[in-house]
């Protein structure tokens, strides 16, 4: 299989609100896609949106790496076991996760597509055909506790709250009043983005030990911590920014060239352990390339020790979004809430009809396998290669 034709378009979408990201605000999303096409027709999607803030790349880079990926991809020979995607050095992707993940967005939905099937499917033939959603709580005290209302008795058994943004008192408070309006079995997650000391984050974990959280995301400032905090509080706590700041260690770990002197031995032994004992570990692939779409660290090529595995969102159009709900029904384990609910935030969208999120959950089967229509007046085309 050949690739006949790479394109990159341009788009910019409405938030409902405006989002303030690590200081930062913004009220419209801007990205890009790729798409390709083979020889044969069959075709993939891939949505480029560097988050601001979060995204080491800036829109400027992206778009300009994007371009030189869709120029190399056109013309391109898919490798007879294209299960693994050896183009990898078409991209700089460690610094570019944006554009690893539309690349490879592109690059296995085409390849799903020619075998026929939904690209969950071809990732994993046993794969659940729905992903259950975890609810964003994020605001103001009376924003999230009206959102946290509207969400009873709609289906959605999971939510995750943005906390250590308030004094330590008023974060007890409202996670308190949270828990009343959805007590369990509803799984409440906290998101702390590593605001707090050690001592705080113990501080809360006891003042909250009885509301009997699923994990708190990033408790601490100081990862290598996290076993310590566990162990001294019994809270449950999951990565995000962690393994953001060390999955290239983690991979280099794993490369014969790298020189393993004691030091940098001892330091991946902690850092394992760190991910060993979290209850779960939340994945954003457009924030983290990890090559494959994960698969070389997930599915056994590495091991990186994993108990949960959270895909997550990063305010992706439906485009990337119907990406991770495919990622996710592969990956995560059956049931598993995911972070996909920065959709929500969208007051507009590229796919002619809307995600088909509904009760908390991401149907696939209504989803479907084959790229979903896009709204060709919504997106700008930068330029078209053939190969
Ligand atoms: O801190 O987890 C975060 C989205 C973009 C950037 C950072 C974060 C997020 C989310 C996604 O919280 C939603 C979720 O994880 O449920
Ligand atoms: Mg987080």
């Amino acid at each position: 299989m050949r690739i006949a034709s790479a394109e990159v378009y341009r788009y910019h979408l409405p938030l409902h609100a405006p989002l303030t990201l690590r200081g930062e605000t913004i009220d419209h999303r801007d990205g890009l896609l790729l798409r390709l096409e083979s020889e044969g027709g069959h075709a993939g999607w891939g949505d480029a949106a560097p988050l601001p803030g979060f995204s080491k790349e800036s829109a400027e880079d992206a778009e300009r790496v994007l371009l030189r990926c869709a120029r190399r991809l056109a013309g391109f020979a898919v490798p007879e076991d294209y299960a693994y995607f050896e183009g990898a050095e078409i991209a700089k992707t460690d610094d570019m996760a944006s554009v690893g993940f539309a690349v490879e967005s592109a690059y296995f939905g085409m390849l799903a597509d020619a075998a026929h099937l939904p690209l969950y499917k071809y990732f994993r033939s046993s794969a659940a055909h729905g992903v259950r959603l975890n609810a964003l709580l994020t605001g103001g005290e009376e924003q999230v506790l009206t959102q946290a209302e509207r969400l009873r008795g709609t289906g959605f058994a999971a939510a995750k709250l943005k906390v250590g943004g308030r004094p330590l008192t008023e974060d007890i408070a409202l996670v308190r009043k949270v828990r009343e309006l959805l007590p369990p079995p509803f799984q409440l997650r906290l998101d702390a983005n590593r605001q707090w000391t050690m001592e705080t984050a113990e501080s809360f974990a006891n003042a909250t030990l009885d509301c009997r959280l699923d994990y708190i995301e990033e408790p601490i400032n100081e990862p290598f911590r996290l076993v310590e905090f566990y162990e001294n509080t019994g809270a449950e706590y999951a990565v995000d920014e962690t393994l953001h700041e060390f999955h290239l260690e983690i991979q280099r770990s794993f490369t014969r060239d790298q020189v393993q002197t004691e030091e940098f031995a001892q330091h991946v032994k902690n850092l394992l352990e760190v991910f060993r004992s979290a209850s779960a570990v939340v994945w954003k692939p457009s924030l983290i390339y990890l090559p494959n779409m994960g698969a070389d660290i997930l599915n056994g090529r590495f091991a990186l020790p994993v108990n949960r595995l959270v895909i997550s969102a990063a305010f992706e159009s439906g485009v990337g979004i119907g990406k991770l709900a495919h990622l996710a029904a592969a990956y995560c384990r059956p049931g598993e809430p995911v972070g996909l609910d920065t959709y929500a935030w969208l007051a507009d969208d590229l796919l002619l009809e809307p995600l088909p999120m509904d009760a908390g959950e991401i149907s696939l089967m209504t989803l479907g396998g084959l790229s979903r229509g896009i709204d060709r007046d919504k997106v700008a085309l930068v330029e078209r290669f053939e190969g």
